[in-house]
């Protein structure tokens, strides 16, 4: 099998410190969990920021500084800037994300709306979408695209269609969201995509730890980290974003996947011939 790409989503923009005290807000706290998750085997960093009190924010300055400094003690890292940001935000306060330099080489591309729980609803029009994908080609920005339910795959589709995307496509399927995470829904999301397409996939919550698993040995690639799961395991706080990329690390391990490094992971993304 493939070696496997293990990507940390070392932030997010709803976890806070008062759920688990190591989710990062500062900048040095971020490439302190940034260094951590590399250094454990993660080869894709997928970045959100916040300010010192913990706010999410797009802010392109913001942005910029954290990814200097993640560069600097990661050096040859993917980061990948989340264009998706935080519930609420508008288009432009998201895309300022990609308009860093350099120009990243990876960045999110929600693929839909969902219900993000409670009366929360994370809003992606078709507009939205055709818009970002485009901005993204033109910038030469891979996207990763995001895809919570099966209708986001069609939506990503139609992008596709339109000469938007680039190929090979990647998808990361976000699971215990809007859809369930069972191993059904991993099946079927699988097979939803078109051929020669690469996949990650994540569980939010409860659900991490067994779609990790399932992800490893059906040959796909795994995301972890604060942004989707707090726990190392039930009841346990996870220490670190490196914790949880050395548990994945171990999946891979025990069930016989090599992981890749962050050059061998562009090549099996299509980044670099
Ligand atoms: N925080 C969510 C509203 C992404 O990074 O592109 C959006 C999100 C997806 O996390
Ligand atoms: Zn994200």
């Amino acid at each position: 099998m493939e070696k496997l790409i293990i990507s940390a989503a070392i932030c997010g923009a709803e976890v806070t410190k008062e759920q688990n005290p190591a989710v990062p807000y500062t900048v040095e706290e971020i490439v302190r969990e940034a260094k951590s998750a590399y250094d454990a085997g993660a080869s894709i960093i997928h970045l959100h920021v916040r300010w010192d009190d913990g706010t999410p924010t797009q802010d392109k300055r913001r942005f910029q500084e954290c990814v200097d400094a993640i560069r600097a003690v990661c050096p040859d890292v993917i980061i990948q800037p989340s264009t998706g940001g935080a519930v609420g935000m508008t288009d432009l306060e998201r895309l300022q994300s990609t308009d860093i330099e350099p120009r990243p080489e990876f960045a999110t591309l929600d693929c839909g709306t969902c219900n993000f729980g409670g009366d929360e609803i994370f809003i992606n029009t078709d507009n939205t979408v055709m818009n970002f994908a485009k901005i993204m080609q033109e910038r030469g920005i891979k996207p990763e695209l995001e895809v919570f339910d099966k209708g986001m795959i069609d939506i990503a589709l139609k992008a596709d269609k339109k000469g938007l995307l680039n190929h090979p496509l990647h998808f990361d399927f976000v699971l215990g969201v809007q859809m369930t995470a069972t191993l059904r829904d991993l099946v079927f999301m699988v097979g939803s995509i078109p051929k020669g397409s690469t996949w990650t996939a994540t569980g939010i919550g409860k659900s991490a730890w067994h779609i990790a698993a399932a992800t490893i040995s059906m040959g796909g690639h795994v995301r972890v980290g604060f942004e989707d799961n707090l726990y190392i395991e039930k009841g346990v706080l996870a220490k670190s974003n490196g914790e949880m990329v050395a548990k994945a690390a171990e999946l891979a391990k025990l069930l016989g996947r090599e992981i890749a490094t962050p050059d061998e992971a562009r090549k099996i993304l299509g980044m670099v011939k």
